[in-house]
C-alpha cells in the first residue's frame, strides 16, 4: 500500500486511472518513432487522511525538467496575465527599485522580465538549461538549478534576502514540499512574500478537467491541504484569490513567521468543505465524467471523419497529450497539430504520434474542424481565428464537455 507524500499515512484511495501513459512534454523526433517510448502509470489518489489528491507513480524530477520544450512566452494570455502579477505584487507589497525578486521555476523569464521597468532585481531558478539558457541570453539572470534549501541560503548570502519568492506553476510539480517551503522560508526577508499560482482543485473538478492531469503534476491542491503544510512551517497566508489561467488557479500569497491566516481563508475551506472534498465521493464523481467525456469526444470525432471530414488539433501542450492518449485519439482522427513553440515544431506527440507544425500549416490547409487541445486559451483562439470560422471552419472545444462552435 503507497503512503501519501505528505502524512505519510497508508490511506490513499485510487480514483482515476488514465492507464499507461508516455511523457506529456516528450515530443519526439522522426527517429525516435522508431525507439521504444517509456511508459508510466497515471493514476490519482485521495489521502483519506489530509485529503491531498496526488500521483503516487513518480517519475523522478530529473527525467522531467532537465531538457523541457513549453515556453512561457510563445502564449500571449500569459504574457499579459504575469505583466499584470508583476505590477500588483510590487504595489500591494510596496517593492522597492533594488528589492530582490526570486522566481522559481522561472522557464524563459517571461515573469521576472515584466519586472524589469519597477528596477527590482531579479533572479531565475530553473532546472531546465535549454531554458535557462534562453533566458541568460535574453538578459534575465537565472541560475541553471533545482531549488533546494542549499541554494536558497547561497542566494540568500550572495544577493540579500528576497522581498517576493514567486513559484508560479511549479507547486503541483515539486515532490518534496517540505524542502520546498524550507528552501522560500531561508530566502524570504522578514517581510518577504511568497507567490503561489497553481491550479485549483475545485476547477479541475467543476469542469472535468482530467487532462491536466500528467506526471509533471505531483499534486492537485485544495486550499486545506496547503494551509497544512504551511503551517508545519509557521508560514501563512497573507492574500488568497482564484484567477483564471490555466483553466482555474489560485494565487495563495504567503509570508513566514505567521501563524494567523487571512479571513478569505476561511471562505474557501468553507467551499472546499460544502463541495464534500474531505471524502472520496466526488472524486469517483469526476472519474465517471472523465469517462462520459472520453466517449462523447471519440463519437463526434469518428462522426466527423465519417462525414469524410478534415480535423486537426489547435495547440499542442502538454495537457493535451493525457487527452489524445486517454481517448485513443491518433494521427487517423487528427491530421496534424499546430504550435508555435519551436521546440514542439517537427516532432511528433507523445504516445499517439501526430505530427506537429508551426501555425502557417493551418492556414496554408485549414482543416473542416480542429480540436482545441490548448482549450484554456479558447477565446483568444476563437478571437484570433475569425478569418478560418467566417470561412466556415469549425472548432471542437472538449471541456468541459465537448462543443462543436
Ligand atoms: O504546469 C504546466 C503548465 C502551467 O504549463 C506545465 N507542466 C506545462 C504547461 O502546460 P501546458 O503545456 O498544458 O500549457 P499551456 O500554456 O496550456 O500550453 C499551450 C500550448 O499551446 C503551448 O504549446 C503554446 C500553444 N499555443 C498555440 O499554439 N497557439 C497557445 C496559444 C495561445 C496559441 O494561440
Ligand atoms: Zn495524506
Amino acid at each position: 500500500m503507497p503512503h501519501c507524500r505528505v502524512c505519510q499515512h497508508e490511506t490513499l484511495e485510487r480514483f482515476l486511472s488514465l492507464g499507461p501513459t508516455p511523457l506529456a512534454n516528450r515530443f519526439l523526433n522522426r527517429e525516435q518513432l522508431e525507439e521504444t517510448e517509456p511508459y508510466f502509470p497515471l493514476d490519482v489518489y485521495f489521502c483519506n487522511t489530509c485529503c491531498l489528491v496526488q500521483l503516487v507513480d513518480i517519475v523522478p524530477a530529473q527525467v522531467l525538467f532537465r531538457e523541457y520544450p513549453y515556453l512561457t512566452g510563445v502564449s500571449s494570455p500569459m504574457k499579459t496575465h504575469f505583466a499584470a502579477l508583476a505590477e500588483e505584487i510590487v504595489q500591494e507589497y510596496h517593492l522597492d527599485p533594488g528589492s530582490l525578486v526570486v522566481d522559481i521555476g522561472s522557464n524563459d523569464g517571461t515573469l521576472l522580465s515584466s519586472f524589469r521597468q519597477f528596477g527590482t532585481r531579479t533572479l531565475g531558478v530553473e532546472p531546465a538549461a535549454n531554458i535557462a539558457a534562453l533566458a541568460n541570453t535574453a538578459g534575465v539572470q537565472t541560475i541553471n538549478q533545482f531549488f533546494t534549501p542549499a541554494l536558497a541560503e547561497d542566494i540568500a548570502r550572495t544577493m540579500g534576502p528576497a522581498k517576493a519568492v514567486l513559484a508560479t506553476n511549479v507547486f503541483a510539480h515539486v515532490h518534496d514540499l517540505d524542502s520546498f517551503l524550507q528552501g522560500a522560508s531561508e530566502l524570504l526577508s522578514a517581510d518577504g512574500v511568497l507567490v503561489i499560482e497553481v491550479p485549483y482543485l475545485v476547477d479541475m473538478l467543476d469542469n472535468t478537467e482530467f487532462d491536466t492531469i500528467y506526471h509533471e503534476h505531483v499534486s492537485y491542491f485544495a486550499v486545506r491541504p496547503i494551509v497544512a503544510i504551511l503551517t508545519r512551517f509557521g508560514m501563512g497566508i497573507v492574500g488568497l484569490t482564484r484567477i483564471r489561467v490555466h483553466g482555474g488557479s489560485i494565487r495563495v500569497v504567503v509570508q513566514k513567521s505567521r501563524t494567523q491566516q487571512a479571513r478569505v481563508v476561511d471562505r474557501f475551506l468553507t467551499l472546499e468543505a460544502e463541495r464534500g472534498l474531505s471524502f472520496v465521493r466526488p472524486y469517483h464523481e469526476f472519474a465517471q465524467r472523465v469517462h462520459s467525456v472520453k466517449d462523447e469526444l471519440i463519437e463526434l470525432l469518428r462522426n466527423l471523419k465519417a462525414q469524410g471530414l478534415r480535423i486537426a488539433g489547435y495547440g499542442a501542450p502538454a495537457k493535451g497529450n493525457t487527452l489524445l492518449n486517454f481517448c485513443k485519439v491518433g494521427p487517423d482522427l487528427l491530421e496534424y497539430l499546430i504550435d508555435t513553440t519551436p521546440a514542439k515544431q517537427g516532432r511528433f506527440s507523445p504516445g499517439m504520434h501526430i505530427p506537429i507544425y508551426p501555425e502557417q500549416r493551418f492556414h496554408l490547409e485549414p482543416p473542416d474542424y480542429a480540436l482545441i487541445l490548448a482549450w484554456n486559451y479558447a477565446d483568444e483562439i476563437l478571437e484570433k481565428e475569425t478569418a478560418y470560422r467566417q470561412r466556415g471552419g469549425g472548432f471542437i472545444i472538449p471541456i468541459p464537455r465537448p462543443i462543436v462552435v
